[in-house]
């Protein structure tokens, strides 16, 4: 098997990020017509001669996907919010093994810890996390496997927490450790958006079992494998912690 650079393949890619991402058409197109196989390579940073591999490529392209998220991510612009009347019920489940092999922890043993570039490293009891402000959002979550659901998520501002356990702002990623053998990472201006919230309740009510009980990071910037479920550990580092799905190709960036 040929596993040296296919042209083709690597600029499809490129040009449906450009599709995807530029929101001006005239700019949006021009890129699309006037994209080289060697402006890719200088984008991305890889050299894309014949020594390297589809993969070696597509992972490239899929970092400079991530820049170019990063870049245009704006802290000021709201997912859309929904009404009551469109929430999806049941919710879909989604994991990656059966509802019933879904985690379930013990709220009076529970302590979600927390570590890294914080100046606070106590762990927290669920009731700590209740007694903190609360909000609510309806919003939809998309799944790339190819569905979409709006839900209710209600819990603490993402960003009150981070102040709250005075973490560097200024460092790059927060990571979540999950009860399963899931695990995701964020962009830290992610993290501060208005919209993330440390979700402990779904329509009103206890997180269940199987959507994340005890809590799960809900975030209507990102795409559904973004959002941690079961949290069991946040830590703020200067280091890409990666992620389960990332880890096997899905783009770390994951913006919806
Ligand atoms: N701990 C944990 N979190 C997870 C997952 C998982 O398998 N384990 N799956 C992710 C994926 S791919 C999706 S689409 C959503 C599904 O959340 P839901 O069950 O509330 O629909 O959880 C995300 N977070
Ligand atoms: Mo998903």
């Amino acid at each position: 098997m040929n596993k040296s650079i296919d042209g083709e393949i690597v600029l499809k890619e490129a040009r449906k990020i450009i599709a995807s991402r530029v929101a001006e058409p005239s700019r949006r197109s021009f890129l699309a017509r006037t994209l080289t196989l060697g402006g890719v390579a200088m984008l991305t940073g890889c050299s894309l001669d014949d020594n390297e591999t589809v993969g070696k490529a597509l992972t490239a392209i899929s970092r400079w996907n991530d820049r170019v998220q990063a870049a245009i991510f704006h802290q000021t612009a709201m997912a859309p919010t929904y009404a009551e009347s469109q929430i999806k019920r049941p919710f879909p489940f989604n994991a990656y093994y059966s509802m019933d092999q879904a985690p379930a922890v013990d709220e009076d043993t529970y302590r979600l810890e927390v570590t890294g570039l914080v100046a606070d490293k106590r762990s927290w009891r669920l009731e700590q996390l209740r007694a903190m402000a609360q909000m609510d959002q309806i919003t939809r979550h998309i799944c790339v496997e190819g569905w979409s659901a709006i839900g209710r998520w209600g819990g603490v501002r993402f960003s009150d927490f981070l102040h709250t356990v005075g973490a560097d702002l200024t460092a790059k990623y927060v990571g979540f450790k999950c009860a399963d053998d899931y695990y995701t990472s964020i962009d830290m201006p992610t993290a501060l958006h208005p919209q993330t919230i440390l979700a402990l309740t779904f329509d009103g009510k206890t997180l269940p079992r199987e959507y994340g009980f005890p809590m799960k990071l809900r975030m209507p910037t990102k795409l559904g494998y973004k959002n941690p479920k079961h949290i069991q550990a946040i830590f703020v580092t200067n280091t890409n912690p990666g992620g389960y799905w990332e880890d096997q190709g899905y783009n770390w960036f994951g913006g919806s």
